[in-house]
């Protein structure tokens, strides 16, 4: 049997481990904040997991129900059932490419999940678990359409976030009833809802006060992060209020009894229970027992989140097993803050992302990079922001100089001075007897860093183990002892050869392409114990993680290893300044798309527009004005005549930028003193998306001076 987690995390010993990670919505890609705030660490956890020899079944898949599908459909003019399609196909490829190592990868739309999520009302149904009410709910006249969920907006009673949703506030994570909000809109058509009777069915989940207080505030005050453990207390002390758990939607499982027609399961409701469906369909196709993954006590379960989804998996899913009688609770529920951008939240309509996809276009080949770069700034404790050039240094200076250079010096000098033989060593220094007690004590220090979900750390412990091996060879310099003493040589080569094996197994769980090519370097095949149950195999063809706390000798003398191969390539300026550029693009379109334009002005003659005198100019000279932050004094010629004109445009241009510049010009707008200067005439200028103000410019070289414009 595998050995038990350390102590610190748990004093239960566990047969095997059901991972979950939050199923996204297909409504869109998976970008750089669902993979650090979700899908890495979990994928770290099961990886390592299965290491040391555990039985695992981490299980996703697609969140295909709810009001985020039904929106995103009706904003691309398609049909729900196309945008799922759609967005499941490019999520599931693009977290197979990625290494996120599912056992299995389902959808709720599948008829298993139907079947498990309607079986599961059902039977809360018959057990009378459900308050079956009738109420007044937010109803859009226009859209002849209940509003619940992402169909509504308004300020959330609790922190006054003003575009809270009628299920959810993002901002403080709470949940909501629709009817909560403060100043309610419809985001269907903008209109104010009014109140019209629904039935519904309710989860009192003010009866699981007790429950949820021992059960969370009682027994995982200490293994809980304090960031989810604080949301608890607070929702639990705040007092629990009913939740509707069916919707007036016709997207989504259909509520499986009588009087429910046109309603459906709350998507919350029916996701967390697509974890279980998902491990159902996992277990017939692979010929397991699905049950003891979610019944059975010597299980552990953990759920893998974004923080804007604690309430649901430490709440509700709980109350929603715990009603359900005979289903194991999570055992831990690691949920992370939010990734931001480059300075700004990510955002999934504002395009404001790195998608997953188009990184694996963009960067072929370098998984680990963005692995290893989200896994060091992972926002654990607090948000935290993901940067191209934070990206670039990580890269460069720990991945390529640390961890490659290592690796390089060791397989070129192995092939250069023993054609590729892990050479016999000598005597042991006492250097090298510690550098060994070092690698031995890696493992330990990783595990306790992994099995507390404490991904930065650990991967920084396995940064040191690279640097272990990098200050060795650098300190011993077996390139320079080759030629005094070839015997020190072979015990230097042969540690660091060690050392380069234990990389090869402890790296695979957080770069696990670098870990595949490492080991084919190496010739050492897989690392995943052969017996899930038992003890890893210790054989040289499969290196578990306890065996490089456990066995003397990784790579054996003798042991052939391959030709070099770079592990890692640098990442230049140039190509972080794509990306930047990318995201400035966006920006801009953001701007104009979203910038609110003014109104057009009454109405005017063609006498009054006759009026207006309006001449092409060219600026011959500009200064600024002494204590104006946004005024320049411009010398123009009009061609009539060379005037000073002060212009409101220092924050857009720099004078000596703009001299020669060819100019609209209001030439016969009366003069105005302007702080002691008196300005004659005006420079025509726009308003660009970002705010800044352009010329709107003659820019025709045969309108010379004095031209008309009209
Ligand atoms: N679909 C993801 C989100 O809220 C949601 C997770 C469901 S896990 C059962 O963005
Ligand atoms: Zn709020």
């Amino acid at each position: 049997m595998a050995d038990s987690p350390s102590s610190e995390t748990t004093d239960k010993k566990a047969d095997r481990y059901t991972i979950t990670a939050a199923l996204p919505y297909t409504n869109g890609p998976i970008h750089i904040g669902h993979l650090a705030g979700v899908y890495v660490p979990a994928d770290i956890y099961a990886r390592y997991l299965r290491l040391k020899g555990y039985d695992v079944a981490f299980v996703c898949g697609s969140d295909e129900h709810g009001v985020a599908i039904s929106m995103k459909a009706k904003k691309e003019g398609v049909s729900p059932k196309e945008v799922i399609d759609k967005y499941h196909g490019i999520i599931k490829k693009s977290f197979a490419e990625f290494g996120i190592t599912f056992d299995n990868y389902s959808r709720t739309s599948a008829p298993i999940h139907h079947k498990t999520a309607s079986d599961f009302f059902k039977k809360l149904y018959d057990q009378g678990d459900f308050v079956e009410e009738t109420t007044a709910q937010l109803y859009d006249q226009k859209a002849h359409q209940f509003l619940a969920d992402r169909f509504v907006i308004g300020t959330c009673p609790k922190c006054g976030h003003e575009e809270a949703y009628g299920d959810q506030c993002e901002n403080c994570g709470s949940t909501l009833n629709a009817t909560d909000l403060i100043n309610p809109r419809s985001t269907l058509t903008g209109a104010i809802p009014v109140m019209k009777e629904t039935k519904h069915w309710f989860l009192p989940l003010d009866r699981y006060e007790d429950f949820l207080r021992e059960w969370i505030l009682v027994g995982h005050k200490n293994d809980w992060k304090p960031n989810v453990y604080g949301q608890c207390k607070s929702w639990i002390d705040g007092g629990l209020e009913a939740r509707a758990v069916t919707r007036d939607l016709d997207w989504g499982i259909p509520v499986p009894v009588a009087g429910a027609e046109g309603k459906v399961l709350y998507v919350w409701f029916d996701a967390p229970i697509g974890y279980i469906s998902s491990t159902k369909e996992w277990a017939e196709r692979e010929g397991k027992d699905w049950e003891p993954y979610w019944k059975d006590k010597r299980t552990k379960l953990v759920h893998f989140i974004g923080k804007d989804n604690i309430v649901f998996h430490c709440i509700i899913f709980p109350a929603i097993l715990k009603a359900h009688g005979d289903y194991i609770l999570p055992d831990n529920v690691p949920a992370n803050e939010f990734l931001n951008l480059e300075g700004n939240k990510l955002s999934t309509s504002k395009n404001w992302a790195v998608w997953l996809h188009e990184y694996l276009e963009d960067f072929p080949d370098m998984q680990d990079v963005l692995r290893y770069t989200l896994t060091a700034n992972a926002p654990e404790t607090k948000d935290n922001d993901f940067t191209w050039k934070d990206f670039q240094a990580r890269n460069n200076n720990e991945l390529v100089a640390i961890f490659g250079n290592f690796i390089n010096r060791v397989v070129v000098l192995t092939n250069k001075y023993y054609n590729g033989v892990v050479p016999a060593p000598a005597t042991f220094s006492q250097l090298d007897t510690d550098t060994l007690a070092e690698l031995r004590k890696i493992p330990a220090t990783i595990s306790s860093a992994l099995e507390r979900y404490r991904f930065r750390e650990a991967s920084q412990e396995l940064m040191n183990l690279a640097r272990l091996g990098n200050k060795y060879l650098a300190d011993e310099e077996p390139w320079k002892a080759i030629k005094e003493d070839e015997s020190r040589v072979r015990t230097i080569m042969f540690v660091a050869l060690q050392i380069a094996t234990g990389l090869a197994i402890l790296s695979e769980p957080f770069l696990p392409f670098t870990s595949d090519r490492l080991k084919k370097m190496l010739m050492v095949t897989s690392t995943t114990p052969s017996d899930p149950n038992g003890t890893p195999d210790t054989t040289e063809a499969s290196l578990g993680w306890n065996a490089v706390s456990t066995i003397e000798t990784l790579l054996p003398s003798g042991h052939q290893i391959g030709q070099a191969a770079l592990l890692f390539s640098k990442v230049e300026d140039d190509t972080i300044q794509r990306q930047l550029d990318k995201l400035e693009a966006t920006k801009k379109d953001n701007e104009s798309a979203n910038r609110t334009l003014m109104p057009q002005k009454e109405t005017i003659t063609f006498e009054d527009f006759a009026k207006l005198d309006i001449r092409v100019g060219t600026i011959l000279a500009a200064e600024k004005m002494a204590k104006a932050k946004k005024l320049l004094i411009l010398k123009v010629d009009t061609g009539l005549d060379t005037r000073t004109i002060v212009s409101g445009i220092a924050e857009s241009y720099a004078p000596e930028n703009i001299i020669g510049k060819r100019v609209a010009v209001l030439i016969n707008l009366a003069p105005r003193d302007l702080r002691g200067v008196a300005s004659e005439g005006m420079i025509l200028m726009a308003e660009s998306a970002d705010g800044k103000l352009v010329f709107v410019n003659p820019d025709e070289d045969n309108v010379g001076n004095g031209g008309v414009i009209n």
